[in-house]
């Protein structure tokens, strides 16, 4: 285990993980400091009488003796790829990030981690394992980019073991653990996303390939040919599948375990195929942990979806209102209109993070009544939207989508928001839309 005390640590980055980086490696004796990009004075003034540690901002070149520091604790908001965060590494300092200390912290112990990344379904998935772990009564902790810190997680239990960690993990999180050991992992599938951080898609999948490091069950997609390449040599792998006959498998509305039939789909509470691939990945993942299918079937029923993701809000003179807020990029919305059957009014847009519009073309043929645009990049969407046979318009924000979104609709149709896109430019997050959109819907309403 590494011994933090005395190590000089230079926390990067002071939002929720970086104030549970502090929390944490003050706590075990380290010699720490810390960096925010954007550190305002009262926020400053805080964390100083919070930790007592030296507090800097503006550029890292400005932080004083910056390679004197052992170890770079780094926030996943922060590419190490930084020229001052590379150029530490190649002088022989240690970058790491809050997964990567909670790993050292797990090793040894009796506790389990099931880890899930991918580009979509990933809250989903380790929702259903949450769920799943404590119906079958064990003592499960869930934590990671799903929202709470995992240091954060790991100081609330004051040295109470549990049976078994769940943790949702991005791309950015794995790039700083150099080894997470994880009982059994999932990559859920890999599509466009962050390719303002990564050169390409394949640079992005190696950074998600990082969760089977360790002698770790494999759980992935076989329908998807980044996760097919995933296999790792001597490795026990579980497939799921919505295609193709394998250890977990759809085949005619019903999913499988090889032979045996597990669970009619339309016995699921979420629907459309994604769903079911998340249900796969969630019973291949239980079961490497030795729950039985018997009680996984028993059990899954009752699991409801989570709000924001292809989650039905309204009824209005026979228009459907849909808000799927959390397709945060182009796989997810096609995901979301592909399980969509009535003609759909489409609002999307906002910062596209670079990636590529044009799978939305097909998803979008003999579907689209509409596509309303909003955003900074609706311009990048309308050029791959170019000569369709539906109308192709620009709004200047989410009430005016709405409003003109319920013009263009017929009694039927749904209202579908799904904006392919990250929300930062014009919301405080993609929950923030949600109850923009929603808010505009009642106003219809009214
Ligand atoms: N900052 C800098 N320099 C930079 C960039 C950011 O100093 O170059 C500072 C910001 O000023 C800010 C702080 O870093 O004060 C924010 O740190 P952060 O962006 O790492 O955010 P946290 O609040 O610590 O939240 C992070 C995850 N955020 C990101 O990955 C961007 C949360 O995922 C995660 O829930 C949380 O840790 C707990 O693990 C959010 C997310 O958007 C939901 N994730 C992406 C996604 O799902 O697509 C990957
Ligand atoms: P993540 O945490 O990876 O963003 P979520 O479970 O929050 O994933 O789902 C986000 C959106 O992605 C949903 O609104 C849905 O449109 C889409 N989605 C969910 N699961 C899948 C999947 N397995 N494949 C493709 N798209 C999916």
């Amino acid at each position: 285990m590494i011994d933090w005390h005395r190590k000089k640590v230079l926390v990067l980055g002071l939002g929720r993980t970086g104030i549970s980086m502090l929390e944490f490696l003050t706590q075990a004796g380290a010699d720490v400091a810390g960096y925010d990009a954007k550190l305002i004075e009262d926020t400053r003034q805080e964390l100083s009488e919070r930790f007592q540690i030296p507090f800097y901002t503006d550029n890292l070149n400005s932080i004083p003796n910056f390679f004197e520091y052992d170890i770079l604790a780094l926030s996943p908001g922060i590419s190490q790829r930084q020229p001052m965060i590379s150029a530490f590494q190649q002088a022989g300092g240690v970058v790491l990030g809050d997964i990567a200390i909670l790993a050292d912290l797990l090793q040894n112990t009796e506790s389990k981690i099931i880890a899930i990344t991918g580009s979509n379904g990933k809250t989903t998935t380790t929702s259903l394992v949450e769920y799943l772990c404590r119906r079958s009564g064990l003592d499960t902790v869930c934590a990671g980019n799903i929202g709470t810190p995992v240091l954060e997680a790991y100081l609330a239990r004051s040295g109470k073991p549990a049976d078994v960690w769940v943790l949702e993990l991005s791309s950015f999180q794995l790039e700083t653990t150099p080894c997470l050991n994880a009982t059994v992992a999932a990559v859920l599938n890999i599509s466009e996303d962050h390719l303002d951080r990564y050169d390409d898609l394949l640079d992005y999948a190696h950074a998600k390939d990082r969760i089977f490091c360790g002698n770790t069950i494999q759980v992935l997609n076989y329908d998807d040919v980044f996760c097919r390449a995933m296999v790792r040599h001597g490795r026990a792998v579980r497939w799921f599948s919505l295609q193709q006959s394998t250890d977990f498998w759809l085949n005619a509305d019903t999913l499988y375990k090889n032979n045996e039939i597990l669970i009619a789909q339309q016995e699921l509470s979420i629907q459309g195929s994604h769903n079911a691939a998340n249900v796969l990945a969630a019973f291949a993942l239980c079961e490497a942990i030795g729950m039985t299918s018997t009680e996984l079937v028993q059990y899954i029923g009752d699991f409801k979806g989570l709000p924001h993701r292809v989650e039905k809000v309204a009824e209005i003179s026979g228009v459907t209102f849909i808000d799927d807020s959390k397709g945060t990029n182009v796989g997810a919305t096609c995901a979301a209109l592909t399980g969509l059957s009535s003609p759909i009014v489409l609002i999307a847009g906002g910062q596209g993070k670079g990636q590529d519009f044009t799978p939305l073309q097909k998803a979008l043929q003999n579907k689209a009544r509409a596509v309303l645009l909003i955003g900074v990049d609706a311009q990048e969407i309308g050029t791959v939207l170019q000569d369709t046979i539906y109308p192709v318009e620009y709004c200047t924000d989410l009430p005016e989508a709405t409003r003109r979104a319920f013009k263009l609709a017929q009694s039927g149709d749904i209202v579908l928001l799904s904006p392919a896109c990250a929300s930062y430019d014009m919301f405080k997050g993609y929950a923030h839309r949600s109850e923009v959109f929603i808010r505009s819907v009642r106003e219809l309403q009214g």
